[in-house]
């Protein structure tokens, strides 16, 4: 057994000595076997995933139907983010705010301390030097996550730019993002390690001040791949306030119109309510085309122009899997088929392939399901957790925009869509006033909860820009960041903001917008606004599409269908308001006044319906 004495700086592959005394600490805390530098070539990447079927972890998929592809199956305790355990360790308690939980930075640190302490005994310590974008764009940001995963290595290879040329772009100075991570189950000498080893008790940590991640006991998505979540958006955001740019839980596409002008729009929507199946949409209406730049993470900067420019910080789709098929999502299917993919907590079908609920109409007749048990049609159980996810190359997606390379400072962008999963009250498409009545849709966005986190699923719940569960301060200093972006350009620069909601159900529970590829007809419609060539009409709660402005020809739904998914509800409203009564009392004392006066138009312009 070689230690971490034997001192990983002399085969280190960088002179940055401050990286090198930190990747040195953790190594003498967490006491690994050994350390790994993570370079990112080919050879490595068959190296760590041929150990990783060899450990059980992985199995290799048929290379004929889903090439350099694995299928994994996390221990059933590790399947989502872990919201009640995860905290923003800001110095001051009023710095997370009321929304997020907090531990003093000290205390956190020295209960991390004790769980890290010899965490790594028995395995390999990783360390995997990352960039968010474009490591070409003007101000490129670093991070450098040591794992004792090794499916966490291969998962951020594939949704983060990541090693030696990451190294050398750091120089011998960069400043980069500590993220630290253990599954918590170090291995004694000669014990046999389990396919997906875990913690009950788990830590998910965040230091703003210092821009640290810990995160300790999971191995799942957002809790593990710690450029994800982890910095991408909570560290990210408290960047974004402290720099003057906004990192946000939103998809970014590309759309061209018949006549070839050309937006780019960016949409929040909560976990698992559809940004992935947005940003890469086949559209139903005749002549307009998608392309796609992110599905998850966009951060927004001011370019030269005085305009919002939208980067995506991440490099492949970590995608809900049930419900994605050659109709809801053809781009998705096409870009895992390419391969080069690790899918968890789907079924495996007798032919060495994957499959997931909705992925086909006609269930396979037997399956290997995400326990590992025999499947079949009649079985009562689903064949994939809910919340399993394809991790997949952005690069292969075959709508992906040249500009996703070809413009490393982003694109600008033309409008900002806010949504929700809501089976009532929110109508299909509302234009916001203004900026300061667009934030307020946002801060009020409503969505039911959903299974990328652990808990109750279904429940109603404010999720203010999506980013309830990502925000790494205090919410109402959040809203007032969003109020003073709007204040740093002219009004007619700023992406217009709409509100939109594909999820709005009939009285026998069926959706009442056929969604998906005809979304576009909204997407449409948007855009003809912002040119002002589409009709709008006023409501209590932002301007609706005037009767025939929407384009519904040749789309399946009856009057009374596209009315009621339309429909501003004024007593539904009502029942509404006292919610955002209730919110903002929770948000508290930093909310801004024009969150408040949005919230009194709004009773206003109801009473008087
Ligand atoms: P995260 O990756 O968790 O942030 O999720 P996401 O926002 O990217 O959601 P995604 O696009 O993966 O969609 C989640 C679920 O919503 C899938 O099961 C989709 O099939 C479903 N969905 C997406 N778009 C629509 C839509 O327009 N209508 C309906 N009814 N369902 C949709
Ligand atoms: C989400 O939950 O919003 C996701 C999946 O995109 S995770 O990476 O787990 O955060
Ligand atoms: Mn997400």
């Amino acid at each position: 057994m070689t230690s971490p004495a034997d001192s990983p700086a002399q085969s280190a592959p960088t002179k940055h000595q401050e990286l090198l005394s930190w990747v040195d600490e953790i190594a003498q805390l967490a006491k690994p076997d050994k350390v790994q530098w993570v370079n990112g070539s080919d050879e490595e990447w068959k190296e760590i995933t041929d150990a990783l079927v060899e450990a059980g972890t992985f199995v290799r998929l048929n290379e004929e139907k889903k090439p350099n592809s694995f299928w994994a199956a996390s221990n059933p305790s590790d399947v989502a983010r872990v919201e009640d355990r995860t905290y923003i360790c800001s110095e001051q308690e009023v710095d997370a705010g009321p929304t997020n939980n907090w531990v003093a930075p000290a205390e956190m640190k020295e209960t991390l301390r004790g769980l890290f302490d010899g965490s790594m005994t028995g395995r390999t310590m990783y360390v995997i030097p990352f960039c968010m974008g474009p490591v070409e764009s003007d101000d490129p940001k670093f991070g450098v996550e040591i794992t004792d995963s090794a499916y966490v290595v291969a998962s951020m290879l594939v949704m983060a730019r990541c090693g030696q040329k990451i190294l050398d772009a750091m120089g011998t100075d960069a400043g980069y993002v500590k993220c630290v991570h253990s599954v918590g189950a170090p291995l004694a000498d000669g014990e046999q390690d389990v396919s997906w080893p875990c913690n009950d008790t788990k830590y998910i940590t965040h230091f703003p001040e210092t821009r640290e991640i810990w995160s300790y006991g999971s191995g799942y998505g957002g809790n593990a791949l710690l450029g994800k979540k982890c910095y991408s958006l909570r560290i990210g955001s408290v960047i974004g306030r402290d720099e003057g740019w906004m990192a946000e839980h939103m998809l970014i596409l590309k759309l061209t119109s018949p006549e070839g002008a050309v937006h780019y729009v960016t949409g929040a929507f909560p976990s698992a309510t559809g940004k992935t199946n947005l940003a890469m949409l086949e559209p139903t209406v005749e002549g307009w085309k998608v392309e796609t730049l992110g599905d998850d993470i966009a951060w927004l900067r001011f370019g030269p122009d005085g305009r919002l420019y939208a980067v995506n910080p991440e490099f492949g789709f970590f995608g809900v899997a049930p419900g994605t098929s050659y109709t809801t999502n053809p781009n998705a299917m096409r870009t895992i088929d390419k391969g080069n993919s690790v899918f968890t907590n789907v079924a495996l079908t007798d032919d060495g392939d994957i499959w997931w609920e909705g992925m086909t109409e006609e269930k396979p007749a037997h399956l290997i399901d995400w326990h590992g048990n025999d499947w079949t049609p009649e079985s009562d159980q689903l064949s994939s957790h809910p919340n399993s996810r394809f991790c997949t190359p952005i690069t292969q997606c075959p709508v992906l925009a040249p500009e996703y390379e070809g413009e490393p400072n982003g694109v600008p962008i033309s409008a900002i869509l806010f949504g929700g999963r809501r089976k009532t009250t929110i109508p299909l498409v509302t234009e916001s006033r203004d900026w300061q009545h667009g934030v307020f849709m946002g801060a009020t966005v409503s969505s039911e909860t959903t299974a990328a986190a652990t808990g109750a699923v279904g429940v109603v719940r404010r999720d203010p820009m999506a980013m309830l569960p990502f925000m790494g301060y205090n919410v109402g200093d959040y809203f007032n960041h969003w109020l003073e972006i709007g204040k740093q350009a002219d009004a007619e620069k700023l992406p217009k903001i709409f509100y939109v909601n594909w999820f709005r159900r009939d009285e026998d529970g069926s959706f009442l917008w056929p969604g998906f590829g005809d979304n576009s007809r909204v997407l449409k419609w948007i855009i003809e606004r912002l040119e002002g060539n589409a009709e709008a009409v006023e409501s209590p709660i932002g301007r609706v599409p005037a009767d025939g402005a929407l384009d519904v020809e040749g789309l399946n739904i009856s009057e009374d269908q596209l009315a009621k998914a339309s429909a501003v509800n004024v007593d539904e409203w009502l029942e509404e308001l006292p919610l955002i009564d209730e919110w903002f009392e929770q948000v508290g004392e930093r909310l801004p006044s024009a969150m408040r006066d949005e919230l009194e138009t709004l009773r206003t312009n109801l009473d008087a319906a």
